[in-house]
């Protein structure tokens, strides 16, 4: 592959990819299209090359926009979503945008350009909830909010896409992803950056029963990588940190890391329609030669030390947009 085109690359994951792929392959160019949402920040790239990295601003629900970016590229790996299930609940019109009808369009971009390799970065929400067990990639999705309901609707466009003309896409669903450069609206790193300020951190429901397999965003993208690069047409691909937490157990982790006192720590009311737990088996990803690098331990370590060595980062994020985010969300918590 000599030229792909990664759509939602100037958010968490698809930065961390970029970045990942361009150190991996000294050969490959990359065409970066993102809409810049609020989620979207040019601050994640700054430091690549711009010789092989071009950014192109546009929305992956234009199909024009899409088909033009796509034009000659060997594959597409998108990204591109709304991505918060608390955002999803206070009003979900972008996430089908984005989710659905922006996948759908490059699924039909792919097909009229003969693309040769579609990945849809997808997610373990699809599976909803699961009390004992993992899923695997066999069991059928039973989203429980909007976000992971799009999601999933996505997915089924693109399956059915490749059952009936045959569009070569493979889907990866990771687990819950941390490290550096991810928006504080996700739990992790809006409690490090709120511990970071003596500012409470809104733990749902006392964070006792609710638990997430934390996968260190490194070992997403390689998974990613694998997947695109050795995984089947029409097939699912896994991706699990192999670290299930209790929501209690990552918070009271964040804030021994920090050295701070747990009595920051405020019980709030729940997210309407709370998954209890997420657990997928990535055993069909590892027979292909993947496998997580990262220690929980370690990787809580280094990102923890990451948002309090990149206050420059976080800072200009926590304003604005934000502020106003964060009043309607957590004010009558
Ligand atoms: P993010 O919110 O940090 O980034 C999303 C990016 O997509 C942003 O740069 C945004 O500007 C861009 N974008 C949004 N709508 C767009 C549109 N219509 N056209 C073009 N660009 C658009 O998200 P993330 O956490 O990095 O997640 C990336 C992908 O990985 C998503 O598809 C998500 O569903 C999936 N995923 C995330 C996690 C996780 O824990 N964060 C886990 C599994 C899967
Ligand atoms: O303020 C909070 N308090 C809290 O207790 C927030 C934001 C979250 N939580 C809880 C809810 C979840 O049990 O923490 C857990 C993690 O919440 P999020 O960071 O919002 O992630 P989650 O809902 O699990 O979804 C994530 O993993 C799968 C990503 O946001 C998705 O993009 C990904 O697909």
């Amino acid at each position: 592959m000599k030229r792909i085109v990664v759509t939602g690359g100037a958010g968490f994951i698809g930065s961390n990819f970029v970045r990942c792929m361009l150190a991996t392959y000294p050969e490959l160019h990359i065409v970066n299209f993102d809409k810049l949402t609020y989620a979207g920040n040019l601050d994640n790239l700054n430091d690549l090359d711009p010789a092989r990295h071009m950014f192109v601003q546009g929305d992956i629900a234009d199909k024009a926009a899409i088909l033009k970016a796509m034009n000659g590229c060997d594959a597409i790996v998108n990204f591109a979503a709304g991505s918060h299930v608390d955002r999803s609940i206070m009003g979900a019109d972008d996430f089908i945008d984005t989710n659905v009808t922006g996948v759908y369009n490059i699924c039909e971009a792919a097909r009229e350009l003969r693309t040769p390799r579609v990945l849809l970065v997808s997610t373990d929400e699809v599976y909803g909830s699961i009390d004992e067990g993992s899923f695997t990639e066999d069991d059928p999705p039973r989203p429980g909010n909007p976000y992971s309901a799009s999601k999933a609707g996505g997915e089924l466009i693109a399956l059915a896409h490749f059952n009936t003309f045959g569009t070569p896409i493979t889907i990866t669903r990771g687990s819950n992803t941390y490290g550096p450069y991810q928006y504080p609206e996700k739990v992790l790193p809006l409690f490090v950056t709120n511990a970071i300020d003596g500012q409470p951190l809104p733990l749902y429901s006392g964070g006792e029963n609710n638990v997430r397999d934390w996968l260190y965003v490194e070992d997403h993208c390689r998974g990613i990588d694998l997947a695109l690069r050795k995984g089947q047409a029409g097939q699912i691909y896994n991706i699990a940190g192999g670290n299930e937490r209790r929501n209690i157990v990552l918070t009271r982790k964040i804030l021994d890391l920090l050295g701070k006192s747990e009595d920051l720590i405020k019980l709030v009311k729940d997210r309407p329609g709370h998954d209890r737990r997420y657990s997928i088996s990535a055993t069909k990803l590892k027979a292909l030669g993947w496998a997580p690098r990262m220690d929980w331990d370690q990787g809580m370590a280094l990102t923890v030390q990451w948002y309090r060595d990149n206050e420059w980062w976080w800072r200009k994020i926590k304003t604005g947009e934000f502020l106003e985010y964060y009043r309607r969300q957590y004010h009558d918590r």
